[in-house]
């Protein structure tokens, strides 16, 4: 299992929380999603052979939120 933390800027409300949280839970292979507001940051666990962070970033896109990826880390965990 992996585990990656990112920062994740434009969340204001708990309705952000969850639709960061939801379009993630969604994804293929994704364990655990932890989301915080307010050091807005998400921590996700995942299975790297199902899927991947392009994924991630690409869903917190999409729901309309930008990630500071400067402040990526990975993990094995
Ligand atoms: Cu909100």
């Amino acid at each position: 299992m992996q585990k990656i933390i990112m920062n994740i800027n434009g969340m204001t409300c708990l309705g952000c929380v969850s639709s960061v949280k939801n379009v993630l839970e969604r994804i293929a292979g994704v364990n655990g999603v932890d989301v915080s507001l307010e050091n807005e940051q998400v921590t996700i666990q995942y299975d790297a052979e199902k899927t991947n962070v392009n994924q991630f970033k690409e869903a917190i896109m999409e729901a309309g939120f930008e990630i500071n990826i400067s402040k990526e880390t990975t993990q094995q965990a």
